[in-house]
């Protein structure tokens, strides 16, 4: 019997707006913190930017009708800041938003439903230079702007999220500093979590506010599947560790409405968290109709060994930087699980997306879950007649999505699956050197070709049956 997905199961491709958009210099957009990281030398491999990126900021209803060839029922994106607030203050500027009106538009068009993310890291320079998420007024300002955008836009999109992954915002762009801004202070990488969780709140507050009832608010999070390397007390504490700093940093606040005791106390030598004010957590604590959830691999630790500092680089699957994005956890080790690894050489491991399933339809009962982002790189290559074949692709999305339907059938409530990502895009500190998408681009022409689990994929969203993996 193939495996199906119940009906209304959205089948849906992400983006993000600095990876795919580019033309940052027009529409009266400002710099965002990855303009100036991506033009700072040596922040980025090859020196690449999204100055141009894959130019999605002219090519849109091209990018539509491809999604409708896909027979795709949904689509992420994520607005860009700086294009709808330049400087982030102030009025909202009509050219931006309606950009995104357009965008929307045509895609109600297609049939496709609009899913749109506020934030995905691209925070107006002008704010980081005033302090940046360590600074409180930040998460002020990023609820004065989702209002801006629900009051342009609430009339015709039902799915918001607030952050995409704030885990990357917080620790790789204040604490290990291979994300913008490039921050290398732990206490700065705390701060900064803790006025991203206040920012969600208050954005979900105003979102609320200016939308029609029919909207569905979340958060997408990046929680990691994080496993001990063995069953002693220590790496079972690694564990602990790394699921406060990954995990229930975000997930302990926005849906519990407190801090987690054992993340306060292994941060105390660091800060007295004095950062938290009274009344914030019940600010941060909103309630959710969905809770989104981005995965690529788990993550195997443990107590650091005798020999610490002659085991070689941390291996968490980031981008290497002398600085730890885990701050007072800086010493639990990462270990690269044996078998398969994409060429992020991360890990090919659907049982963790399982686990992440279960685990937070226990935690979070009667809060439908999304998986908002899913998806691999691997070096694709157009044969000599134009086409590419992905097969790893294939498999990576097969196995993943076969983990999806096991949790639906132990009673976890997914509504949907977004995979990572529409086309090849921007993939951040790695530049254009990682393919993530099921759409292969030349960046020379900026042509579009769907490989081949784009195909596979189109199968599953117009059947709702996950198709085999193609022989061959
Ligand atoms: O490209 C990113 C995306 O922006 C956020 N989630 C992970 C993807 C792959 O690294």
């Amino acid at each position: 019997m193939p495996e199906s997905f119940p009906p209304g199961f959205l089948w849906g491709a992400a983006t993000a707006a600095y990876q795919i958009e580019g033309a940052v210099r027009e529409g009266g957009r400002t710099p965002s913190i990855w303009d100036t990281f991506s033009h700072t030398p040596g922040k980025v491999l090859g020196g690449d930017t999204g100055d141009d990126a894959v130019e999605h900021y002219h090519r849109r209803s091209q990018d539509v009708r491809l999604m409708a060839d896909l027979d795709l029922t949904a689509y992420r994106f994520s607005v860009s800041w700086s294009r709808v607030q330049p400087t982030g203050r102030g009025p909202g500027v009509q050219r931006g938003l309606d950009f995104y009106r357009g965008l929307v538009d045509e895609l109600l068009e297609q049939g496709i439903s609009p899913s749109l993310t506020l934030y995905h890291w691209d925070l107006p320079q002008e704010l980081e230079t005033s302090g940046g998420w360590p600074e409180r007024d930040t998460a002020y300002r990023f609820a004065e702007y989702a209002q801006i955008v629900a009051e342009a836009l609430g009339d015709r999109v039902e799915m918001w999220t607030t952050l995409n992954e704030p885990w990357c915002s917080a620790f790789l762009g204040y604490g290990s500093g291979v994300h913008a801004p490039g921050r290398t202070d732990p206490v700065a990488a705390l701060r900064a979590a803790h006025h991203l969780n206040l920012g969600h709140g208050l954005a979900v507050q105003a979102l609320r506010a200016a939308l029609p009832a029919r909207a569905r608010l979340g958060v997408s999070l990046n929680p990691s599947a994080v496993r001990p390397l063995s069953a002693s007390p220590e790496d079972a504490d690694a564990q602990r560790r790394i699921d406060a700093l990954a995990n229930r940093v975000f997930t302990g606040p926005m849906l519990k409405g407190a801090y987690p005791a054992d993340l306060l106390a292994d941060t105390a030598h660091l800060t007295d968290w004095s950062f938290v004010q009274d009344g914030d957590t019940a600010a941060i604590k909103q309630p959710l109709d969905m809770l989104g959830i981005n995965y690529y691999a788990p993550a195997v630790v443990s107590a650091a060994p005798e020999n610490a500092a002659e085991e070689g680089p941390r291996n968490d699957g980031h981008a290497a930087s002398e600085h730890s994005p885990w701050p007072g956890s800086e010493s639990v080790c990462f270990h690269q699980p044996p078998g398969e690894l994409t060429a992020m050489e991360w890990s090919v491991d659907p049982s963790g997306l399982y686990d992440l399933l279960m685990r937070y339809s226990r935690e979070v009962p009667g809060t439908a879950l999304l998986i908002t982002e899913n998806g691999a790189a691997y070096d694709d290559k157009p044969d000599p007649e134009g086409a590419v074949h992905d097969p790893d692709r294939i498999r990576y999305l097969h196995g993943h999505l076969a983990a999806v339907h096991r949790a639906i059938e132990d009673g976890a409530d997914v509504r949907g699956y977004f995979l990572w990502s529409l086309m090849d895009n921007f993939e951040w500190a790695y530049g254009y050197s990682k393919r993530f998408g099921a759409v292969y681009v030349d960046y020379e022409t900026q042509a579009r070709t769907p490989k081949s689990s784009a195909r596979w994929y189109a199968q599953l969203a117009r059947t709702g049956e996950l198709p085999g993996i193609p022989a061959g």
